[in-house]
């Protein structure tokens, strides 16, 4: 046997002869490091291991480059403010013009009045000239319209008037003589039959009835007319006739 077919041999013996004289645990050792030894298969790879722990947190990033919204209606108005300070009085004024004398505008005002008063006697003698009768202190007026009796107290009332009564023949030819058509009379016996009344509840001093008048016709005629030719009749309050209001001038 020559020396190089025999070296393989003479290796084992050695790497023998060193296992058997240490101890197992060291052998062991030898065995996994010796390049002679052969291993078996690689074994199957194992369950994935736990996760690890979180990473730092990173940097912030750069805005994102999406469309930007519409914008929203505006919010509820705030709460009012304090007041502010008040600001500086301003610069006087200049000196006004000297007041009225109080006599001078007693006077003129005097002056007014008695033009006014003399304006307005003017107008109603227009109106008394056109429209009414005068007599004594008393004026007749009619708008020329007919209506039941309580309407015709009612329109005189209107104007601070009264139901136009005749107190005397001058009354009552003055009445006759604006009419053209019969005519209501503020004269009435509806509190008592046959006791002629005015509207303060008067009983009447000067009555001026038509023949066989008052005659009180069934149901009853409780009101008085002033016929065209100047006499009474007793008449229904319902009727309408003509509405002529006296006043106090
Ligand atoms: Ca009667
Ligand atoms: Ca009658």
């Amino acid at each position: 046997m020559s020396l190089f077919t025999s070296l393989p041999f003479l290796l084992l013996i050695v790497v023998t002869a060193s296992c058997a004289d240490t101890e197992t645990e060291n052998c062991e050792n030898i065995q996994k490091t010796c390049p002679v030894i052969a291993c078996g298969p690689p074994g199957i790879n194992g369950f994935p291991g736990k996760d690890g722990r979180d990473g730092a947190k990173g940097e912030k990033g750069e805005p994102g480059q999406g469309l930007r919204g519409l914008q929203g209606p505006p919010g509820k108005m705030g709460p009012q403010g304090t007041p502010g300070i008040p600001g500086m009085p301003g610069p006087i004024g200049q000196k006004g013009d000297p007041g009225e004398n109080m006599d001078d505008y007693i006077s003129l005002a005097t002056s007014e009045r008695a033009t006014l008063r003399s304006e307005l006697n003017q107008i109603k003698n227009w109106l008394i000239f056109s429209l009414g009768k005068r007599v004594g202190k008393k004026v007749f007026f009619t708008n020329g319209k007919k209506m039941p009796f309580n309407e015709v107290k009612t329109l005189c009332a209107q104007f601070q008037g009264r139901v136009a009564t005749p107190m005397n023949a001058e009354e009552n030819r003055a009445l006759k003589n604006l009419v053209t058509a019969e005519a209501f009379l503020g004269i009435t016996d509806q509190e008592t039959e046959g006791q002629f009344v005015d509207l303060t509840g008067r009983r009447v001093t000067y009555q001026n009835w038509n023949d066989s008048e008052p005659n009180n016709v069934s149901p009853g005629e409780h009101c008085v007319t002033l016929l065209s030719d100047g006499t009474w009749n007793d008449i229904s309050c319902s009727a309408s006739f003509l509405a002529v209001c006296e006043f106090s001038i």
